[in-house]
């Protein structure tokens, strides 16, 4: 009997020690487990007088009762503990305030695109859409390019294949709208504008990049002619850098016009080139059966980086292509 005394004993002081349901399971274990010491003292009945086995049986029953009730007690206690501690470790501070939502915004380039296009559509030119991935014969061969021409050279270009290229400049369009005209799908007069990504095989440096943005626009009628261009120029030039703005026209080469001019607006104290335009060179008019003696057109073609980088003090184009968020985030939202 004293062994099961000293048995409980020791039980109790153990479960009271354990500080957690594990420490707790492991004490069960070694106490009512198949191999646990209340088993061990049933086992011994076996060893005992006849006589003194009832009692013995019955003092180690009522000793593992009494582990199974303070067991009880002991692991109703730590659940609690471990429920708080566990509640108190994974606390939400609903009084936070929430992570902000990031408005998103445009492209500086995107900004700088919807306002070329709105002052293009307020004078009165229909935007339309040609493909990236261009024929040679549209992005140079309708474009009155001589057959040796510098342009033309692989250098420039980035060849796909079976003469399709990625397009140089978005003057590529014209080719198409007077196929478009030739077929009787369009009627004369034109006024036609395109804006869009252009490729080039170039060094890049600060100001020039393999991807870029041009906006090309033309306008076919009767009598047009280099008042018109100059018109339709400086006012484009007014609605996008206000009305103080100064436009220099000076003689430049491009196949497709004649004559042909750069385009450039006054910036700080200088000029800054836009871009190329002239009058529609009377051989593509002729090619696609537009009487040239009736009929005449200008043409432009700008560049769009150009505009945001002196609108904005961007001194490197490249920053276009990387969308660094620091550089994004520093534009207006609209
Ligand atoms: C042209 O591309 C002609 N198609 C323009 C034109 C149209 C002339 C209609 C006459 C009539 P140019 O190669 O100069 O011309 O390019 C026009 C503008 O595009 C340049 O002034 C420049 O602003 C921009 N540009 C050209 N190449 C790059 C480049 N690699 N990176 C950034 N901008 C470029």
């Amino acid at each position: 009997m004293e062994t099961v005394q000293q048995l409980l004993d020791q039980a109790r002081a153990e479960i009271e020690r354990c500080g957690s349901t594990a420490e707790l399971d492991a004490v069960e274990l070694r106490y009512l487990g198949k191999k646990g010491a209340i088993g061990a003292l049933l086992r011994q009945i076996g060893s005992l007088p006849p006589e003194q086995r009832p009692t013995f049986g019955q003092a180690v029953n009522q000793a593992r009762e009494q582990i199974e009730q303070w067991l009880d007690t002991r692991r109703a206690q730590l659940e609690r503990l471990e429920l708080a501690q566990r509640l108190q470790a994974e606390r939400i501070d609903i009084t936070l305030p929430g992570m902000p939502i990031r408005p998103a915004r445009l492209h500086p380039l995107t900004l700088t695109m919807r306002r070329v296009k709105a002052a293009l559509i307020g004078l009165g030119f229909e935007f339309v859409e040609g493909p990236e991935l261009e024929h040679f014969r549209y992005n140079f061969g309708a474009l009155n390019y001589p057959e040796d021409h510098p342009a033309m050279d692989e250098q420039n270009s980035f060849h796909v294949g079976d003469g399709w290229l990625m397009r140089t400049q978005t003057t590529a369009i014209q080719g198409r709208i007077f196929e478009q005209v030739q077929a009787g799908e369009r009627t004369l007069p034109l006024r036609i504008a395109i804006i869009g990504r252009c490729f080039r095989y170039e060094n890049v440096d600060a100001t020039h990049s393999h991807t870029f943005h041009q906006v090309d626009a033309f306008m076919v009628d009767e009598g047009v002619s280099m008042a018109h261009l100059k018109g339709t120029l400086t006012q484009f030039a007014r609605m996008m850098f206000g009305q103080e703005v100064h436009v220099r026209f000076r003689p430049d080469y491009f196949p497709f016009v004649e004559p042909g001019v750069d385009f450039a607006i006054s910036w700080k104290g200088g000029w800054l080139e836009l871009g190329g335009a002239g009058l529609i060179h009377p051989n593509i008019l002729e090619n696609y059966g537009i009487d040239s003696e009736r009929y005449s057109g200008f043409a432009f073609g700008l560049g769009i980086e150009r505009i945001p980088m002196l609108q904005y003090g961007i001194d490197d184009l490249r920053l276009f292509l990387e969308n660094d968020l620091r550089f994004l985030t520093q534009f207006p939202l609209l």
